[in-house]
C-alpha cells in the first residue's frame, strides 16, 4: 500500500478508536462529554497516535499488545492542550480544527472542564489498558511530556516570551522542544514501549528521530502562521505576528526557516532509517511533515 493509503488507515483506525474509548455523549453530564468529543473528534492530523502506531508496529508487526489505547491516550492529551490553548486567557482563539473553538461552541467553563477531564482520561486509558511495568512506563513517559517543565512549561515560558521579538535561537527552540517537541517524541517512545522496546538504543534513536521531527513541525507551523489562510489551516493564521513573538520566521525569514525545516526532518529521517524493521512509513511521515500545508 502506498504512503497515503497507510496514513489513511492509520488515521480511521485512531478516529474508530476515539469513538470507541471516550465517555459516551450519553453518559452523565452529557454536555461535558459531548465538549470532550466535540474537540477530539473535530479531525485534527492524529499526527501523535499515527507515530505511536508506526513504532509499535515496526518493532513487533504481530501487535501483541494493542497500542490503540496508548495512541488515544496520546491524543487526549494534545486535545486538552489545544482546548486550554484557545480559551480567553491563553490565545483567546475562535476557530480550531475548522470549527469554532470549544469555548464558542460551548462556553469558558465546560472547555475547562473538557480539557481537563481529557487530560485525566488519557492516564485512565493507560491505566485501564496496560498492567504493570508497560503500564507504568507508558504513565511516566506521556506526563513527563505534559508536565511543568515540557508541555505546560513549554506554553508558560511563551506565553513569557509574547512581545519579546528579542528572543534568542537557543531560548525559541527550548520552547519548541518543550511546548511540541515532546509530545511528539513521547509518542514514538510510548510506541517503542508497546512494541517491545526496553532501554536502550531503540528508544533513544525514537527519542532523538522524535525531537528533531518536533523541531520540523513547529518551524513548519510558524511558517504556515505566517503563509498559510484560515480556510486549509482549519485555524486563524497571522497570530504569531499580531502577537509579536519571536518564531523562526521573524529570526531568519522563510526560505531560512524552510531550510532548516527540513535540515531537522533529514535528521528524524535518518535516525528513524537506522532503526530495526521496516521503516518506510516513519520515514515517510517525516519527510511529508515539512510539505503539509496544514
Ligand atoms: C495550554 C497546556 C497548554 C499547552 C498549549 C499545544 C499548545 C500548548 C498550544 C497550541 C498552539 C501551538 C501552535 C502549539 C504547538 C504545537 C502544535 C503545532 C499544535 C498543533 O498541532 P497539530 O498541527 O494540530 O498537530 P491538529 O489539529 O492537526 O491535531
Amino acid at each position: 500500500m502506498d504512503f497515503s493509503g497507510r496514513l489513511a488507515n492509520q488515521v480511521s483506525r485512531i478516529d474508530r478508536g476515539i469513538d470507541r474509548l471516550l465517555p459516551a455523549i450519553d453518559a452523565n453530564p452529557g454536555r461535558l462529554h459531548e465538549a470532550m468529543r466535540y474537540s477530539i473528534q473535530a479531525g485534527g492530523k492524529r499526527l501523535r497516535p499515527v507515530l505511536l502506531l508506526a513504532a509499535a508496529e515496526l518493532l513487533d508487526p504481530d501487535e501483541r499488545t494493542d497500542p490503540l489505547p496508548a495512541a488515544v491516550a496520546a491524543e487526549c492529551v494534545h486535545t486538552y492542550s489545544l482546548i486550554h490553548d484557545d480559551l480567553p486567557c491563553m490565545d483567546n482563539d475562535d476557530l480550531r480544527r475548522g470549527r469554532p473553538t470549544c469555548h464558542k461552541a460551548f462556553d469558558e467553563a465546560t472547555a475547562l472542564l473538557a480539557g481537563d477531564a481529557l487530560l485525566t482520561h488519557a492516564f485512565l486509558l493507560l491505566g485501564r489498558n496496560y498492567r504493570s511495568e508497560l503500564g507504568l512506563s507508558l504513565v511516566r513517559e506521556l506526563a513527563t511530556a505534559a508536565d511543568s517543565q515540557h508541555l505546560i512549561g513549554g506554553q508558560m515560558d511563551d506565553l513569557l516570551a509574547e512581545k519579546n521579538a528579542a528572543l534568542s535561537e537557543p531560548q525559541l527552540q527550548s520552547i519548541h522542544l518543550r511546548k511540541t517537541a515532546a509530545m511528539i517524541e513521547a509518542s514514538l517512545v510510548m510506541g517503542g514501549l508497546i512494541g517491545g522496546a526496553n532501554q536502550g538504543e531503540v528508544l533513544n534513536t525514537l527519542r532523538r528521530g522524535g525531537r528533531s521531527l518536533g523541531l520540523a513541525f513547529q518551524i513548519v507551523d510558524d511558517i504556515l502562521d505566517s503563509t498559510g489562510d484560515a480556510a486549509t489551516l482549519g485555524k486563524t493564521p497571522g497570530k504569531d505576528a499580531r502577537a509579536g513573538k519571536a518564531t523562526f520566521v521573524r529570526l531568519f525569514g522563510l526560505d531560512a526557516s524552510r531550510k532548516i525545516a527540513e535540515e531537522h526532518s533529514t535528521s528524524a529521517a535518518s535516525a528513524f532509517a537506522s532503526l530495526p524493521g521496516d521503516t518506510s512509513f516513519l520515514v515517510a511521515i517525516a519527510q511529508a511533515l515539512v510539505m503539509r500545508d496544514k
